[in-house]
């Protein structure tokens, strides 16, 4: 059957170029934690502003479109609804996007920035005090959603409006590339694709995976060593195995809805047990910084590092770079999920939607979580920044968590989130790493595939845990989103260019997808007709 034919190249390249990179690490630790420390120093200092700029970039792209002709295009027939309404579809929006990592940095990240400040500030000073609750919501704010919902014009505008099955980055720059996409090019832009979400979702479970393990260690003592974090990665993986392979498809729609209720109980808890005016008029503060340095903050790359006076301090490339980075390297994957939910919405909402609700959800996590923990710190209730420095951050956010009432309880929904969440993430990472390496996908990507790509997603993460180090961490993100910088301005010029082009066309016909509200003539033949006869998609 055509739909068993697997895409062989892109499959094996992708696999190969993983083990190229993991097997080194694992037989040569010592050498490939120095060889890993180098890469990330050598793109994040080199060429750190690109990262910087594709951020802008993205977020300016953005509202360009969304204020264009283009952006009143439907995605769907003229007239049509949203399938799904506007709670709903930022509920799975966000879902989709976000995983495990944010309960992980909400909590302790503010500590990072508290000690190591940006704008060559005073280490734990007061002045780095709003900037450490303020910069974390920044990493996860309009910009990092930008990079999540360019990707997303492309792949929904094909999907709905050309009516074409995109699940590849290589389909979705064909109106750019053109037939250079069915050679050898189109198989490196989705092998290069795999190669980043790998990197980004071996970050994702390698922070993910010790915070489970030490809340496991705090509920039931079991300690926390290499083989019980493999093993949690393997009980996430066969719980999403077991759900996708007993044809549960409704499983992991409770786990994501579990998931939600669950979050907004721990945010309601800590919200109204913990601090509650000091979380409020923090968060409100925080906003407000960012949105009076929006673009100092979106542009600082450190350039004067160690000239006229200025000490290096090295935040930008280990933070505003790594996190657009890491957003990069799942912006394909997100984007495709964001198109196949926004059926019946315009492009102008699809990109305020996300931007907005995938914004105000992370403020909710950092605002709460993070001013939480800040607050036991300012007030001499628990040293967060000590006992982080004796036992290190997975340890820390137990603790932190622990201090609320009813901590075991607390500490149970808190561990029980965090694996729903890895699951869900090693859940929808495999499905798209198995329909990319398949020629077509006929409803579902073959199971043996997907759960092949599901143990092959916890290669990386392993070995990066066996490496040990946040920068190791992050490096994988950081490498692994290199190439996608460039792939997100083929992504933006295809969307551009084949939403002008039916545009133009849709100005001597009835198109019967388009919706302009600024169409000015219409000839009176049935849309079909006119599509039969003056179909832009053979312009290509
Ligand atoms: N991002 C949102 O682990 C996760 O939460 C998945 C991480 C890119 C920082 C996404």
């Amino acid at each position: 059957m055509k739909s068993k034919i697997i895409d062989w190249p892109t499959f094996i390249g992708a696999f190969l170029l993983l083990m190229a990179v993991t097997l080194p690490l694992v037989f040569f630790p010592e050498s490939g934690r120095v060889i890993v420390g180098l890469a990330n120093e050598y793109m994040t200092t080199n060429f750190g502003i690109l990262y910087l700029a594709m951020g802008l970039g993205a977020f300016f792209f953005l509202i360009f479109v969304a204020f264009s002709k283009n952006g009143h295009i439907k995605l769907g027939e003229e007239g049509e609804e949203p399938e799904f309404n506007t709670f709903s579809w930022a509920a799975m929006l966000f879902a989709a996007g976000i995983g495990s990592s944010i309960l992980y940095w909400s909590v302790i990240e503010w500590v990072y920035y508290y000690q190591g400040p940006p704008f060559g500030l005073e280490p734990e000073s007061p002045e780095a005090i709003p900037w450490a609750t303020a910069y974390g919501m920044f990493h996860w704010g309009p910009i990092a959603w930008a990079i999540y919902t360019l990707p997303a014009l492309p792949i929904a505008y094909f999907y709905y409006v050309r009516k074409k099955s995109v699940l590849k980055v290589s389909e979705a720059v064909r109106p750019v590339l053109g037939k250079w996409v069915d050679g050898p090019l189109g198989k490196i832009i989705d092998i290069l694709f795999i190669f980043g979400l790998l990197g980004g979702a071996g970050t994702t479970l390698a922070l993910g995976t010790p915070m489970i393990a030490e809340g496991v260690n705090y509920l039931t003592g079991i300690p926390v060593n290499l083989l019980t974090q493999a093993l949690i990665m393997l009980l996430c993986t066969i719980i999403f195995a077991i759900s996708s392979a007993s044809g549960l498809k409704k499983g992991i729609k409770v786990l994501s809805d579990l998931n939600i209720w669950l979050a907004l109980f721990l945010l309601a808890v800590v919200l109204f047990f913990g601090p509650t005016r000091f979380i409020v008029e923090t968060t409100f503060n925080g906003v407000g910084l960012i949105l009076d340095n929006f673009f100092r903050m979106a542009t600082w790359a450190e350039p004067f590092r160690n000239l006229g006076g200025f000490t290096e301090s090295g935040f930008p490339e280990a933070w505003t770079v790594f996190y657009w980075a890491w957003w990069l390297v799942y912006a394909p994957f997100v984007g495709l999920f964001i198109a196949r939910i926004s059926r019946g919405r315009t492009i102008r909402s699809m990109i305020f939607g996300t931007m907005i609700y995938g914004t105000l959800g992370c403020v909710l996590f950092f605002g709460i979580f993070g001013n939480y923990g800040l607050h036991l710190q300012l007030t001499g209730q628990f040293d967060v920044i000590s006992f982080m420095e004796t036992n290190g951050p997975a340890a820390t956010i137990i603790a932190v968590v622990s201090q609320l009432p009813f901590s075991y309880l607390m500490v149970l929904v808190f561990t029980v989130l965090s694996i729903i969440f890895l699951a869900t993430t090693f859940d929808s990472s495999s499905y798209i790493l198995a329909s990319v390496v398949q020629k077509s996908v006929d409803g579902e990507p073959l199971l043996w595939n997907r759960l092949f790509w599901a143990f092959t997603l916890c290669i990386l993460p392993l070995s990066l845990l066996f490496l040990g180090g946040l920068d190791t961490l992050q490096t994988a993100s950081i490498v692994g989103g290199f190439p996608l910088i460039f792939i997100m301005f083929l992504l933006g010029w295809s969307f551009m260019r084949a939403s002008n082009r039916d545009i133009e066309a849709s100005d001597e016909y009835e198109s019967p997808t388009i919706y302009l509200k600024l169409r000015a003539r219409k000839k009176k033949r049935t849309p079909l007709e006119a599509l039969k006869d003056n179909n832009p998609t053979k312009k290509e």
